[in-house]
């Protein structure tokens, strides 16, 4: 926490006692400090370690409905999200307010308070937990005279930095320029003051000169290369399908332990790390059931709320192996403050990703750390789900035998003569498997197909 106090500023985290009623109507339209979200010393060193510029940020938001609870959660995230893109947060403000000004996003009178504290404690940059327009973000850099940047572009910050494989910095690049594409004019003026740190990081920086027609010619080339190299993905997956070898996928929040629970499956040797979007790149592992099935599980990016619809478009082929899976396993961490929150920012990204559909079993994972009243409230909700730690291995044997159950159903190859009165079984044949040929004799129908082994069961008695 900064030791700048001002007697006009209230810190939430010191005074548990205050609640909204009670404050008096200044207080309410006034910036409030949110107490114990900067950034610890210890991180300090860890982020000069990682050699990244360490930026100074203030972080503002707007706090219109809801909970104060809630609007806290929000700025502990996005605390979370600026230290993973390698800066000391010095403070956290929050602006009560009906909904965020459309012309400065905060009161333009609180944009002057705003600006005396970062001269104060020095920040070089602000970020808002929202998405700014354009023109808010060019009146606001004009008066808080420092580098004004938004949650999305924070996001797609951290994307930036951790790409590594050339189809994700392809998939990065052409969200940022997505992103940039309508803020051209004010990122240029923004930019040409500033150099490095967050929001010029990344492939997107280099064609921020240029002018809109070139980007949008270079967007059409990464969006042809991206397809071409997610084509090598899409023939295997194709092939599994020949094969019916059934695809599970692993989902979910990111830093819910996603890697760690496909590492603990199948020691597949995949980055672990406490770290917001530690993955980008989708690794698919073989794996088999305790009964000798095959299937395949795979690991891919996580989703955070409001994940900005520039990544989710651009990163389409590689949640392809989500949404192409017969399975997907739901991973939540059981001991965030707000799993159910978590659960349904991912669905929603599913929904979007035409995953919706998909059976869904739910993983409440750290288990080891969760309060077990809360791991019970989501059992209660959440039929289809299972606790389990990916840390101690609680869980996963059990977790194994539910993934087995739900797995579709292998195929079987049949010939069978199927009488006339059993129309139902023909129907079935149809309904559940792949009918290849179909011959009607006088005894009855005779088909040759591949049927799930429960009608295979009851075939056997028309085989033949
Ligand atoms: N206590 C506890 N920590 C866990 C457990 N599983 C994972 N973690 C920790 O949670 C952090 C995130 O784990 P990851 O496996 O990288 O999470 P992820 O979902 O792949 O994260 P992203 O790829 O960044 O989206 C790491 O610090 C893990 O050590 C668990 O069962 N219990
Ligand atoms: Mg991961």
């Amino acid at each position: 926490m900064t030791e700048f106090i001002d007697p006009n500023f209230q810190s939430f985290g010191n005074q548990p006692e205050q609640t909204t009623g009670e404050l008096d109507l200044e207080a309410r339209s006034g910036l409030r400090r949110v107490a114990g979200l900067s950034t610890e010393l210890q991180d300090v060193t860890e982020v000069e370690y990682r050699q990244l510029r360490l930026e100074k940020v203030v972080l503002i938001g707007v706090w219109s409905d809801g909970d104060f609870d809630e609007t806290q959660r929000s700025l502990a995230e996005l605390a979370q999200l600026a230290e993973t893109a390698g800066s000391q947060v010095l403070d956290v403000l929050v602006q009560r307010r009906d909904r965020p000004d459309p012309a400065t996003f905060i009161g333009s009178g609180k944009l002057q308070e705003l600006h005396q504290i970062v001269m104060s404690t020095g920040a070089d940059t602000v970020i808002c937990n929202g998405e700014l327009s354009p023109s808010q973000l060019s009146k606001m850099e004009k008066v808080v005279k420092v580098k004004v940047i938004d949650r999305t572009w924070l996001i797609l910050d951290i994307f930036a930095q951790h790409a590594r494989s050339r189809e994700g910095k392809a998939q990065v690049s052409l969200a940022q320029m997505q992103y940039m594409l309508p803020r051209l004019r004010g990122w240029g003026d923004a930019l040409s003051r500033q150099s490095g740190g967050i929001g010029t990081r990344g492939p997107g920086e280099t064609k921020l000169e240029s002018d809109r027609r070139r980007i949008g010619k270079t967007m059409a080339k990464l969006r042809r290369e991206i397809k071409d190299m997610s084509k090598a993905r899409e023939t295997q997956r194709a092939a599994r399908r020949r094969s019916q070898v059934p695809a599970v996928a692993i989902a979910g929040y990111t830093n819910a332990g996603k890697s760690s629970l496909l590492n603990r499956l199948t020691s597949a040797g995949v980055l672990v790390e406490n770290a917001l979007f530690a993955t980008l790149d989708p690794t698919v592992r073989q794996a088999k059931t305790p009964s000798g099935r095959e299937f395949t599980i795979s690991d891919t990016v996580g989703f955070v709320r409001d994940l900005p619809h520039q990544l989710v478009e651009a990163f389409r082929s590689t949640l392809e192996e989500v949404s192409a899976s017969d399975l997907i396993v739901h991973v939540v961490d059981g001991s965030d403050p707000d799993p159910e929150g978590q659960l349904s920012a991912v669905r929603k990204v599913l929904a979007d990703i035409d995953a919706g559909g998909i059976p869904e079993l739910v993983v409440i994972n750290k288990a080891d750390a969760a309060d077990p009243h809360v791991i019970d409230r989501i059992k209660l909700r959440e039929k289809n789900s299972i606790a389990v730690s990916a840390l101690t291995g609680q869980g996963l044997d059990e977790l194994i035998i539910m993934i087995e159950a739900q797995l579709p159903q292998a195929l079987q190859d049949i010939k069978a003569t199927i009488p006339y009165e059993r129309g139902e079984l023909l129907a079935r044949a149809y309904r559940e498997g792949t009918v290849l040929s179909r011959t009607d004799t006088e005894t009855g129908t005779v088909i040759i197909a591949k049927v799930p082994k429960p009608l295979a069961n009851v075939l056997e008695e028309f085989s033949g």
